[in-house]
């Protein structure tokens, strides 16, 4: 049996979760032999198992919605485990899987990251969005109060790897990264909801003191913070519509 292709990592449980407080850096190739192709033959479904199964998705995921009220309510963190384990599944550019997930319960550091968000925030809205942008988030009636960055039990601070950093400080490219880490984030929402938990797509602007709150290494980029809990028990949605089939569907 060779190696191509495989990958070792330091400082890592068997289980892929680091001991320590923040996840290790990177995997190391070791490689840069082809794979070694292994049998791909996942269970066959018949046509009728299919398209029950996609109607089932379909309903399930048009459910969805981004939350902006959470209950300060408990999650079981394994739950939210599980789903970032799905997103680390998602398809990457050369399988480069340019992605690091913060998981953040301490208290302490969610009010941190609120108030500097809040802070950010509040110039944004003030008017370093310009006109056109403000108007733009109107109807969601969103501003510069987060009270869900200290709410919702648990936040997932994606970082996208811009390159990676190897034990020596050397930058290798990384190639597709934020549709890498677009896909994964896409897939992590679809876990988390499947799951029974909501979340909300945040992109406080700028987002550079997420960096330094969580001690990321230079290589690493903030994405999107997401928080994840249950809706509040008086949450509401803004009534909006999604487009139709056939406005975003072209077949040829
Ligand atoms: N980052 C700001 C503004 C904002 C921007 C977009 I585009 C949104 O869809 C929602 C909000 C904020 O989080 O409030």
């Amino acid at each position: 049996g060779s190696l191509a292709g495989s990958y070792d990592r330091i400082g890592m449980t068997t289980s892929g979760f680091s001991t320590g407080r923040l996840p290790d850096m990177a995997w190391i190739p070791i490689h840069d032999q082809p794979y070694d192709p292994v049998p791909y033959r996942p269970t066959k479904v018949t046509a009728e198992e299919s398209l029950q199964a996609a109607a089932e998705l379909r309903t399930k995921m048009d459910q969805r919605r981004t939350v902006r009220a959470f209950s300060t309510d408990p999650v079981p963190e394994q739950v939210v485990i599980d789903a970032i384990a799905v997103a680390a599944t998602a398809p990457s550019g050369a399988h480069q899987q340019p992605w690091t997930f913060v998981l953040v319960k301490d208290p302490d550091i969610r009010a941190r990251i609120r108030a500097e968000a809040e802070n950010e925030e509040q110039i944004s809205y003030a008017g370093r969005l310009g006109d056109e942008w403000l108007s733009a988030l109107r109807p969601l009636g969103t501003d510069h109060n987060k009270p869900h960055l200290t709410d919702a039990p648990y936040l997932i601070v994606v970082f996208e790897q811009r390159f990676y950093l190897d034990d020596n400080g050397e930058q290798h490219k990384h190639y597709y990264v934020d549709e890498s880490v677009g896909i994964a984030v896409g897939m992590l929402l679809t876990a988390l909801h499947l799951s029974g938990l909501a979340a909300l797509t945040h992109t406080p602007s700028p987002m550079k003191f997420l960096s330094e709150v969580l001690e990321r290494p230079r290589n690493e980029k903030a994405f999107a913070v997401i928080p994840v809990g249950y809706p509040a028990d008086d949450a509401t949605v803004p009534r909006l519509v999604r487009k139709d089939l056939d406005q975003v569907l072209v077949t040829f």
